[in-house]
């Protein structure tokens, strides 16, 4: 290397950057009694569905902001805003996942005043979100059954990096004669310890269980 060259740390100053202002959201949070979720996995897991069931559950006990991320449309918020919670919708264009910045800007846009609860809905994909903490208190990963049974195994980091893994979609499991248990597993090789609720977000089998165990 030569004194021409500029050299750039992408973990200390993109990410780092990043965590600056997921510390700065987390208090924002804080400062207005606000539980925040951030949820990721891949596009068709039911991020979105578990959500609109969630809210149906809580609706009683919380009030509710929803925030989506997504490259492109508002079709997710508006499905959650059918069930009459509030929604902003953040439309990435070309990133692949939610960045505290992006976070707080949405915030702006409403009055935290009147919200309890945060669910943040991340980009659909099992990848990139997990780099980049938003201030959530945590971060769940939701994978279902019909991605097939390697998702767990090829995504170690991802894992590794979330509080809790949501399986949804155990309704099909018999009929796509799939061994939830092994993906169960996969995940105890990669974390002996992490929570691992398996949920129908269709049924709503296994909600009641994912409530308690996110202390909501
Ligand atoms: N059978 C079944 N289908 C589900 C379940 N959760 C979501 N889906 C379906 O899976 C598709 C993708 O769900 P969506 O919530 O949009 O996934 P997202 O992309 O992760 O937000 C939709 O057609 C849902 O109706 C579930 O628990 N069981
Ligand atoms: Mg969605």
């Amino acid at each position: 290397m030569t004194d021409k060259t500029i050299t750039i740390d992408v973990r200390k100053d993109l990410f780092g950057a990043n965590e600056e202002a997921a510390a700065i959201n987390a208090s924002i949070f804080e400062q207005h009694g606000i539980r925040a979720i951030d949820v990721m996995g891949s596009v068709g897991t039911g991020k979105t569905m578990l959500i609109e069931t969630l809210c149906e559950r809580l609706a009683d006990k919380y009030r509710i902001l929803m925030v989506a991320g997504d490259l492109a449309t508002t079709i997710d918020a508006d499905r959650v805003a059918s069930h009459g919670v509030d929604t902003v919708q953040i439309n990435t264009q070309t990133a692949c996942h939610l960045d505290a910045r992006m976070v707080r800007v949405a915030l702006k846009k409403v009055d935290l005043s009147k919200y309890d609860l945060v669910f943040i809905e991340n980009v659909g994909n099992l990848i990139c979100p997990a780099g980049y903490p938003l201030g959530a208190e945590k971060k769940i990963v939701v994978v279902s059954i019909t991605e097939g049974p390697y998702m767990i195994r090829k995504h170690p980091l991802t894992i590794k990096r979330s509080d809790m893994v949501v399986i949804n979609k155990v309704d099909l499991a018999e009929a796509l004669e799939f061994d939830v248990d092994s993906l169960v597993r996969d995940i105890r090789e990669i974390d002996a310890t992490l929570p691992v609720v398996r949920v129908s977000a269709k049924t709503g089998e296994g909600v009641d269980e994912l409530i308690r165990v996110l202390d909501l």
